[in-house]
C-alpha cells in the first residue's frame, strides 16, 4: 500500500485554510455594520447571506452539518445544505455570528466561525444545550474529568499548573442554570469570568491563559457551539468534554435522528471532531484574542485566527480591504 497517498489524501487541501478566512472575513464585517444596534436578527442574517456567498466560491463539495438550524427552521445554512463550488467531499461547521446578543449590545468576542473537516467527522449535535469542561495546552492528558465535581477540576487544574487554587480562573456563563457552579467555584476561592454570550469565545481563551486570563471553563452553553469550539481546540492543543442535555423524549429523538445512540455520553474533544480539522475565525466585535472589524480611511481591518489540526499550525491574519465593494 501506498503509504504516502494514503495519508495524503486524509489530509484536507491546505489552501483551504487560507480560503476560509475569506468566508469568517465577509461574515465578520457584514455583521460589523450592525454592530450596536440593536437589532440580533438583522446582524446574524447580514452575517449569513455573507458567509453563504463566500462559502460557495470554495473549491469544496460541502455538506453543513452544523449550521443555522434545522431545514425548516433555517432558510440558509441549513443542517444538510450543500455548498461549495465543487472538490473534496467535507463536513461543515458553522455559526456566521457566535453571539448575536453581544454584537447587537457591541459587547466584547463575538465571532463568525467555521470548522471544516472530513465526511462524517464532525459531531453531528442537535440544537439543545451541553455540558462542556475544557483547559488549553500543556497539561497531562485526563487532567479534567467532567463527572468530577467543579471542587475536584479545579483542584486537579491547580495541582497540574503548580499554583494555588485561588490563582486560577475560570470562565462561566452568568446564567441562572450556574448559580450552584458558580458558588462552588467561589468557595474553593477561584475567579470567575462571568460572560453574557459566547462560549466559543470562552473556551478557546482557555488556550491562551496569559493572554486572556481564562485558565478554565465550565458551564452549560450550546452543542453546535460546543462542537466547532471543540474543533478549534484539536487545532491548538488543550481538552474538552462534553456531554448533550437530553432531557425531555422530544430531544432525545431529535439526537437519535441525528444518530446518538447514547444519550447520556460524555464525549472527548477527539470524538466531536476528528481527523484532520480546519478552523477560522474572526473577530465581529472587539474581543481578549482577536480584535474587532475596523472601518477605516484605507479600508476595512479585520482579524483572524485559522488553525489546522494537522499541523498544529495556528495563524493570525490582519487583513486590510482597500477595496471594499465585495462588503
Ligand atoms: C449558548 C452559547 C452561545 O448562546 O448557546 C447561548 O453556547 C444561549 O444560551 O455561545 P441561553 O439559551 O442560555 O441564552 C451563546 O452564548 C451565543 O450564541
Amino acid at each position: 500500500m501506498d503509504m504516502t497517498s494514503t495519508s495524503t489524501s486524509s489530509k484536507l487541501d491546505r489552501m483551504l485554510t487560507m480560503e476560509m478566512a475569506r468566508v469568517v472575513e465577509a461574515a465578520a464585517v457584514a455583521a460589523a455594520r450592525e454592530r450596536g444596534q440593536g437589532d440580533e436578527k438583522r446582524a446574524d442574517q447580514v452575517a449569513v447571506d455573507a458567509m453563504r456567498r463566500e462559502l460557495n466560491n470554495l473549491p469544496i463539495s460541502g455538506r453543513i452539518v452544523i449550521g443555522e438550524g434545522e431545514r425548516d427552521e433555517a432558510p440558509m445554512l441549513y443542517i444538510g445544505e450543500e455548498v461549495g463550488s465543487g472538490g473534496p467531499e467535507v463536513d461543515i461547521a458553522l455559526d456566521p455570528l457566535e453571539g448575536t446578543t453581544i454584537c447587537a449590545k457591541n459587547q466584547p468576542n463575538s465571532l463568525a466561525v467555521i470548522a471544516i473537516a472530513g465526511r462524517g467527522n464532525l459531531l453531528y449535535a442537535p440544537d439543545v444545550y451541553m455540558e462542556k469542561i475544557a483547559i488549553g495546552p500543556g497539561y497531562p492528558e485526563g487532567t479534567i474529568d467532567i463527572d468530577a465535581s467543579p471542587t475536584d477540576n479545579l483542584h486537579a487544574v491547580a495541582r497540574a499548573k503548580g499554583c494555588k487554587v485561588s490563582e486560577i480562573s475560570t470562565c462561566v456563563m452568568d446564567r441562572s442554570r450556574h448559580t450552584e457552579l458558580i458558588a462552588e467555584i467561589r468557595k474553593c476561592g477561584a475567579a470567575i469570568r462571568l460572560i453574557g454570550d459566547g462560549d466559543v469565545a470562552g473556551i478557546i481563551h482557555t488556550t491562551e491563559p496569559e493572554e486572556t486570563g481564562i485558565d478554565l471553563y465550565m458551564g452549560i452553553g450550546g452543542a453546535p457551539e460546543g462542537v466547532l469550539a471543540a474543533a478549534a481546540l484539536r487545532c491548538t492543543g488543550g481538552q474538552m468534554q462534553g456531554r448533550l442535555i437530553l432531557d425531555t423524549e422530544e430531544k432525545e429523538q431529535r439526537a437519535a435522528r441525528m444518530g446518538v445512540t447514547d444519550p447520556g455520553k460524555a464525549y472527548i474533544m477527539e470524538e466531536m471532531a476528528s481527523g484532520d480539522v480546519l478552523f477560522a475565525a474572526t473577530g465581529v466585535t472587539d474581543g481578549n484574542m482577536l480584535k474587532g472589524v475596523k472601518f477605516g480611511r484605507n479600508g476595512i481591518m479585520t482579524h483572524t485566527v485559522v488553525m489546522r489540526s494537522s499541523s498544529g499550525t495556528v495563524r493570525w491574519i490582519n487583513g486590510l480591504h482597500s477595496s471594499t465593494e465585495k462588503f
